[in-house]
């Protein structure tokens, strides 16, 4: 399940990438290690402290005790691409692992705290029958450890959290999990299965307001928030896009760790064939649902066949928290079922300004590729829609104007690099939200924002709020000087649609096929 999350698609890159990524942390951390005092040079980015969404066991131990045991540590992440933030967690992440047991198991749980941690941590299971749901027992001082048991009594999907005052603290700061209690005999299967946990974040400064930030609260107890976001960091799961394929079930189990929010938990563009209300997997599911409300400290296990292509994109249906981070994604890959979903006209589909043949040398369906001698140079467009970078890939050559235009409801950027750059914001080639401010612009609904590529190689690009948009342009370098290449052809503007491409794959064949024919005619003469 684990290993076709991110390494599907292009394996040597992303190792390649991955490589880079972990010599770069790896030397950056004497940098951060000399930065960590005082808010103001506190280091700006910090390892992803999200859990993935799909790292979770796929049943519970087959044997009747288990022991459990949670490390709580208070460290350094990144709530938002240069946002850094002190969380504190169970076992390294937010949320905390998802701790999968049977009915009528014994649980030996153990709780470690952290030599470095600044004060006591503890839990409350909501599954736990008992004086605090285990907080009595579990009290512990940094480097200290308890210990207590309990019988996994009711089957059920149930949080878990600090509970060591002030406790709305602690599960503001992010410690917070699921644990899962099957009933005997198990859950029925599925294809896949995701960990998801919403949670409110209460800072300083103001969403999006880069640096390191504290926890403000003033804020959390006004329940004026900054953030909400899935997995502890804005616009993700918690790393890359998890994939299914059509005709695959799905199932996610949803938390809510609040503190103070109630979440209306949506999948955008899929139904819920069956919910169990607030995590009660043990009664009948309602079916055919399309948003489940989510208490503070509840859950819902929700379940859903893929049944066509594309994104679901998870929300909290309060949608103004789109705004505040909280958007996931998951993609579904696989052939159209244009009986269930099909467009017979799109009347909002990206405008398409000039068609002259002569440019259509310079590109294909997801690749430009320049026409040698002639070096067309010019503009280029990126529509910017439906949470994705259309096209995703394009070569162009040096001196080439990129202009990216953003057709969603919500704005977006445009940033040299990937979800796990460490690169700072100033040495990057290009970035639309302006990484040297303060706060991050972007592109607004309707807006447009264009660079000019002068150095040849290959740029990875991604959103800041939105980090599973990614796309790469690759620039070649120009045939002659540069001034060649404002020659012939000025400036056009294309932005291709899936029809257009077909054309165009079309229109290619008809050629290639009338120069095969001509060219085996002139073969005859010449015999
Ligand atoms: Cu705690």
């Amino acid at each position: 399940m684990k290993s076709d999350f991110l390494f599907k698609k292009k394996p040597a890159s992303f190792a390649t990438l991955m490589i880079l990524v972990l010599a770069v942390s790896t030397l950056s951390l004497p940098f951060f290690g000399l930065n960590v005092s005082g808010a103001a040079n506190a280091p700006v980015y910090a390892p992803n402290r999200s859990k993935s969404p799909i790292d979770l066991p796929s049943a519970p131990s087959s044997v009747d005790r288990v022991v459990v045991t949670l490390l709580t540590q208070e460290l350094l992440g990144q709530l938002a691409d240069g946002v850094t933030y002190t969380y504190w967690t169970f076992n390294g992440t937010v949320p905390g692992p998802f701790i999968r047991l049977r009915e009528g198991q014994q649980v030996e749980m153990h709780i470690k705290n952290a030599a470095n941690s600044t004060m006591s941590h503890s839990i409350d299971s909501h599954a736990i029958l008992g004086s605090g749901g285990g907080s009595v027992f579990s009290q512990t001082p940094p480097e200290q450890e308890s210990t207590f048991q309990f019988t996994a009594m009711r089957a059920g999907l149930y949080i878990y959290h600090c509970a060591t005052p002030d406790i709305p603290t602690h599960i503001a700061n992010g410690m917070y999990g699921l644990m899962l209690v099957e009933p005997v005999g198990g859950l029925p299967k599925v294809d896949r299965e995701f960990y998801v946990v919403q949670g409110e974040f209460y800072t300083t400064g103001g969403f999006g307001e880069k640096g390191y930030q504290a926890f403000s609260y003033q804020k959390a107890n006004a329940e004026t928030l900054e953030y909400v976001v899935f997995n502890s960091k804005v616009g993700s799961l918690g790393g890359g896009i998890p994939k299914v394929k059509v005709g695959e079930t799905v199932r996610i189990f949803f938390g809510n760790g609040g503190p103070n929010l109630i979440s209306s938990f949506h999948v955008i563009g899929g139904i819920f064939d069956r919910v169990h209300l607030e995590g009660s997997i043990v009664s009948d599911p309602i079916r055919n649902v399309q948003t489940t409300l989510v208490p503070a400290g509840g859950s819902t296990m929700v379940e859903f066949t893929a049944e066509v292509p594309g994104k679901w994109i998870l929300v909290d249906h309060s949608l103004f928290r789109i705004h505040r981070g909280a958007l996931g994604v998951i993609e579904v890959e696989g052939s159209a079922n244009p009986s269930i979903f099909s467009s017979i006209k799109n009347a909002t589909s990206a405008p398409v300004t000039d068609t002259h043949m002569s440019n259509m040398t310079t590109m294909t369906s997801t690749t430009a590729t320049p026409s040698g001698s002639t070096n067309p140079s010019g503009n280029m467009e990126v529509a910017i829609e439906n949470y994705a970078y259309a096209p995703t890939e394009l070569t162009i050559t040096v001196g080439t104007t990129v202009t990216w235009t953003n057709m969603d409801p919500v704005g977006h950027a445009v940033t040299e690099g990937t979800l796990e750059s460490t690169k700072p914001a100033n040495q990057r080639a290009f970035d639309s939200s302006n990484g040297a401010q303060a706060k991050y612009d972007l592109i607004l609904t309707g807006q447009s924002w264009s660079y000019t590529f002068t150095t040849p190689g290959t740029y990875d690009y991604y959103c800041i709020p939105h980090p599973y948009m990614i796309a790469r342009i690759t620039v070649l370098p120009s045939g002659g000087s540069p001034s060649q290449g404002s020659q012939g052809y000025g400036d056009f503007t294309v932005v291709l649609t899936g029809k257009e491409i077909y054309a165009m794959t079309a229109f290619g064949l008809v050629i290639i096929v009338a120069l095969m024919a001509i060219f085996a005619r002139s073969g005859k003469k010449g015999n």
